[in-house]
């Protein structure tokens, strides 16, 4: 029940100063400390200078491109808080890819971290939308146009009208097929995310510190570690280049108590606590982004008698609707929908499934996807459930089990096998860094099971290799699953936000 009129960047810094949180740090980065007063203050004056500097009205699209710094976080609530509608970059990006996000959503205002403002010229010298494009300090040492501008304004901002209803982000994802898409998020829903998932399975509280990897310009990092904290009156320490071992040194020195990274991270994390590094402040290890393989959930548990908390989300869902708790946990195991959320497994004609089918995930709750301007809406959301592309299973106590990404099963000679089953299987092989298992058009077969294999650098990938592996995925699965073809490569194709793209690897 949120009122009519809802700004959900006032409700993440006024109100939170209002309700007694204004010496309580909120943002740490960058060699500094902010408190909620000093975040409150800090984006009240950029909003002042985005209207009345810079012209921005509500309803206007605003393009912020930088890496997790606090000064990303204060450009995204200020722009909020003008009723504009922004769009969160992430600093790799080039000039095309700029480009294809500003044309889609016909932005014709940026702001830029003065570090990352090369590729954001050249977009905008060819763009036929994007007319302005102001610097901001990513140091925070205030030393740019827009830092300039908002430093004679005053601290109080009286936000203009937004409803509740009203869009406040779009989201862009390159999915793992490449296509950029833009889903349309409210303000209500930037808060439902926090009062669902961040309330109900974290109890997050104001002594809680966050840490993590995901770009601010992925949902999954906005959430967690900018609007959940920020949401009841914890911190987040942001990191422009997070690593496993500047995560590993913030954990230590602050003694962060909530973790949102993916897998990969958590291995090295892992490897990590062995060699004595101190991450018992942890009470919250979040995974998702990727599976989460059965022996990460279960060393974790050795080393920390802490669950790790695996979940799924999805951009056009803003964040995580499938989870596991602390309460209810599982290796290889999705756990239950977030409170507010119905899940389902589908059929093509989008028939119920029984339990312990796989068929594809259908979900739905109080966010949603609203494509921009996008024909693939009608393939996404149908009879109001939300397709996300997964396949999965219900066990018979309700549970989701992952499965595949839709097109990641594998068909071979009549078998379904779900390529990351195979991945698991080959990554508790300890001289397999990462992996990657697609189908491979075969004469015989139809398909076969083809690994693409990452080695730890011990080992050498040569035909010993191969059968050692095979002969491992066979007596760790049905052995009709190993893969025929191993392919030994030095890095995966990877998105922008660190998943596999399995298409680039298909043939
Ligand atoms: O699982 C994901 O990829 C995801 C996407 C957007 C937001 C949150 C999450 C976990």
């Amino acid at each position: 029940d949120y009122p009519a009129y809802l700004n959900a960047a006032v409700e993440l810094t006024d109100r939170m100063v209002e309700r007694g949180f204004g010496d309580h740090t909120a943002l740490i980065g960058n060699g500094r400390i902010r408190t909620y007063k000093e975040l409150s203050d800090w984006t009240n004056r950029i909003a002042h200078a985005l209207v009345e500097d810079y012209g921005v009205k509500p309803g206007n699209r605003v393009l912020i491109r930088s890496a997790n710094n606090p000064a990303m976080v204060a450009c995204w609530l200020a722009a909020t808080k003008a009723g504009a509608v922004v769009v969160n970059t992430m600093p790799m990006l080039r000039a095309g890819e700029l480009g294809a996000i500003v044309d889609k959503a016909e932005i014709a205002f940026a702001l830029c971290d003065t570090r990352l403002m090369e590729e954001m010229v050249i977009c905008a010298k060819s763009s036929r939308f994007l007319k302005t494009v102001v610097g901001f300090d990513g140091t925070a040492n205030h030393d740019a146009e827009l830092d300039r501008a908002a430093l004679s304004k005053p601290v109080r901002f009286a936000a203009p009208p937004v409803g509740r209803d009203d869009v406040a982000l779009i989201g862009f994802t390159s999915g793992t097929t490449g296509t950029p898409k833009g889903a349309m998020a409210f303000h209500r829903d930037l808060l439902i995310i926090a009062d669902g998932y961040a309330r109900e399975v974290l109890n997050v509280t104001p002594e809680d510190i966050f840490v993590g990897s995901p770009p601010l310009a992925f949902t999954f990092g906005l959430g967690g570690l900018a609007i959940f904290p920020l949401r009841f009156g914890a911190a987040a320490a942001l990191l422009e280049q997070a690593s496993p071992q500047n995560m590993i040194e913030i954990i230590q020195t602050h003694r962060a108590t909530v973790c949102f990274t993916a897998p990969t991270a958590y291995r090295v994390m892992l490897k990590a606590m062995e060699e004595g590094a101190d991450l018992s402040s942890l009470r919250a290890a979040v995974s998702a982004g990727e599976t989460l393989p059965a022996p990460v959930y279960e060393d974790w548990i050795t080393r920390t008698s802490k669950p790790m908390l695996d979940g799924i989300g999805a951009t056009e869902m803003l964040h995580i609707f499938l989870t596991n708790r602390f309460e209810d946990h599982r290796p290889a195991c999705t756990g239950r929908p977030v409170t507010g959320y119905e899940a389902r497994i589908v059929d093509a004609d989008m028939n119920e499934l029984p339990r312990g089918e796989v068929g594809r995930l259908a979900v739905r709750g109080p966010t949603g996807c609203r494509y921009l301007a996008d024909d693939r809406q009608q393939n996404y959301v149908r009879d109001g459930w939300n397709l996300t592309g997964d396949s999965f299973w219900q066990d018979e106590e309700g549970r989701f089990h992952f499965a595949a990404r839709s097109d990641d099963m594998i068909i071979s000679a009549g078998y379904n096998i779900a390529g990351p089953e195979v991945e698991a299987a080959l990554l508790s092989h300890p001289q397999v860094a990462e992996c990657a298992v697609v189908g491979a058009p075969d004469e015989e077969r139809g398909m076969i099971v083809e690994a693409h294999v990452v080695l730890t650098p011990d080992a050498t990938g040569d035909a010993l290799m191969v059968k050692l592996l095979q002969d491992h995925v066979k007596r760790s699965i049905a052995p009709y699953k190993y893969p025929r073809r191993v392919v030994f490569v030095s890095a995966l194709p990877k998105t922008q936000t660190g998943k596999i793209q399995r298409f680039r690897l298909r043939g």
